[in-house]
């Protein structure tokens, strides 16, 4: 087994001078490519190991274990992982860090070894804290360099990271990548007034091969570049590589940025505390998502029962980290939707794959008249139609008995000044399209282009909020009356 795996032990030990040979598609070929069965056997063997480590050095995981009658001696296959070993949720790890600060009694290295602290954005309630340990870092540098080089990045090309640093565990991750990848790592950074100007300026002038950000923020940046009298296309980008929301993996809305950028995309990304985040990452020849199970495990799992659903199904992913040792995440609950399939795929991975991305997140599905639909399903309805302006809002009530839904859809300039009547036009394609998209009527506002503020993070379009739906609904009838 040690020698089919290429540098799989535990604790993980990376080579960090170690390179495949220059024309392989695989960083680790045999590890990448194995069969699924053998796999499993070494990630069950690998499973025993860290619970086993996390019970001798986590109260956390004892005091959750003892609740649910677990002890690590009774893992005896995968079933009886997903059976036995409850879910952890991020408002466990909350309260742990409040119980024991500033890192919860999860930290299993002593705090001296902890090398960088990063953490959620903590907008609302108390934020959690990652601890990272040197070993951690290197840990996930060599898996992002690893992903990297299968959506096709390699040693000296140039990779712009166009994410804030802050403790943000996209642009970190995807830097430590690219050093690890030897690329040239240039960390343009997002987030203060001006940098996407910038940006736009540095990526004329540098001709990065790599980009990484948010696809909103993609989509942000291109619409800056050709306002300040440049060509997106003359970057000479030639992989843009995404986390932190959904669209890299929405056919509409990457073939708006590939369009856009004359680039290739690719769709990355899990949570922030299961950092290597790429462990679901994209290959060069593989739509969507792989799930690259021998750095974390993922299951899709029944929200309900957190048992894995049938491939080809929808369900939660629940992630299991297998090579990490500060904070080793198992079984935590994303509380994200997704499909799994298993298939033979076209980059030759013997990888579990969500072809469609990460959908969203199970408690963004807005419930309209018994349909059930997700925010991202109605960014993918409006990037299919021209004349889309690049920005919506979704604004929802659920007051009364009925939910109500109004769509508030951008038009782009060149059609907003050929005037009212191409207005009406693209009013009326809107309203058909998503009624045929998603099966249910709703309310349909069109507005001047860059109504709707711009992102460099995460869009946040939806709002469920009654008194600017009732504002909403006062315009509307100004405008019909
Ligand atoms: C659809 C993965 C990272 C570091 O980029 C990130 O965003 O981590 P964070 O801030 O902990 O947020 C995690 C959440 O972002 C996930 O639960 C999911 O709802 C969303 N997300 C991250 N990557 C994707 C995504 N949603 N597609 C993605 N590729």
């Amino acid at each position: 087994m040690t020698a089919a795996m290429e540098q799989w032990s535990w604790p993980p030990r990376f080579d960090d001078g170690y390179f495949p040979q220059a024309d392989s598609r695989y960083w680790f070929p045999h590890r990448e490519t194995m069969p699924q069965a053998e796999r499993e056997a070494a990630i069950l063997a690998r499973l025993q190991a860290i619970c086993a480590y996390a019970w001798d050095h986590a109260p956390f995981y004892r005091r959750k274990w003892d609740e649910a009658g677990f002890h690590p001696s009774h893992l005896k296959s995968l079933e009886d992982f997903e059976e036995k070993v409850p879910v952890i949720r991020k408002a466990d790890l909350r309260a742990a860090q409040a119980a024991h600060p500033p890192f919860g009694d999860y930290l299993c290295v002593p705090d001296a070894e902890v090398f960088h602290v990063h953490g959620t954005s903590g907008t609302t309630g108390r934020p959690t804290a990652f601890a990272v340990s040197q070993g951690d870092w290197r840990a996930i540098a060599n898996a992002h360099a690893r992903i990297m080089w299968a959506m096709g990045m390699r040693p000296g090309d140039t990779i712009c990271v166009a994410a804030i640093f802050s403790l943000y565990m996209g642009s970190w991750g995807a830097l430590a990548g690219a050093e690890r990848l030897g690329a040239k790592a240039f960390p343009f950074g997002a987030g203060a007034a001006g940098m996407s100007s910038r940006c736009a300026q540095w990526l004329d002038i540098l001709k990065p091969a790599g980009f990484y950000g948010t696809p909103t923020y993609a989509i942000h940046l291109a619409e800056t570049a050709i306002r300040d009298g440049l060509d997106p296309r003359r970057f000479g980008l030639k992989y843009m590589f995404f986390s932190g929301e959904p669209g890299a993996s929405i056919p509409s809305i990457r073939e708006r940025i590939e369009d856009l950028y004359a680039a290739k995309v690719y769709d990355s990304g899990s949570m922030g505390e299961m950092t290597p985040w790429m462990h679901v990452g994209g290959s060069r020849e593989t739509p969507g998502m792989l799930c690259w199970q021998d750095i974390v495990y993922t299951e899709v799992c029944d929200p309900q029962t957190h048992r894995r659903v049938p491939y080809g199904q929808r369900g939660t992913p629940v992630y299991t980290h297998l090579e990490r040792m500060s904070q080793p995440m198992i079984r935590l609950e994303s509380g994200d939707l997704t499909v799994w399939t298993n298939d033979p795929t076209p980059c030759g991975r013997t990888y579990p794959q969500l072809p469609m991305g990460i959908i969203g997140r199970v408690d963004d599905m807005i419930t309209i008249r018994g349909e059930n639909v997700y925010p991202s399903e109605i960014e993918a309805a409006l990037c299919q139609l021209p004349g889309y302006g690049g920005e919506h809002r979704i604004f929802i009530t659920r007051e009364g008995t009925m939910d109500e839904m109004m769509i508030s859809v951008e038009l782009d300039p060149e059609r907003w000044e050929r005037g009212e009547d191409v207005r009406r036009a693209f009013h009326a394609q809107v309203a058909a399209h998503l009624h045929s998209m998603l099966g249910l009527r709703s309310v349909i506002e069109i507005v001047a282009p860059n109504t709707h503020p711009r992102t460099d993070f995460k869009a946040k379009r939806v709002i469920d909020d009654r008194a600017a739906f009732a504002e909403m609904l006062r315009r509307q009838e100004k405008v019909s009356s």
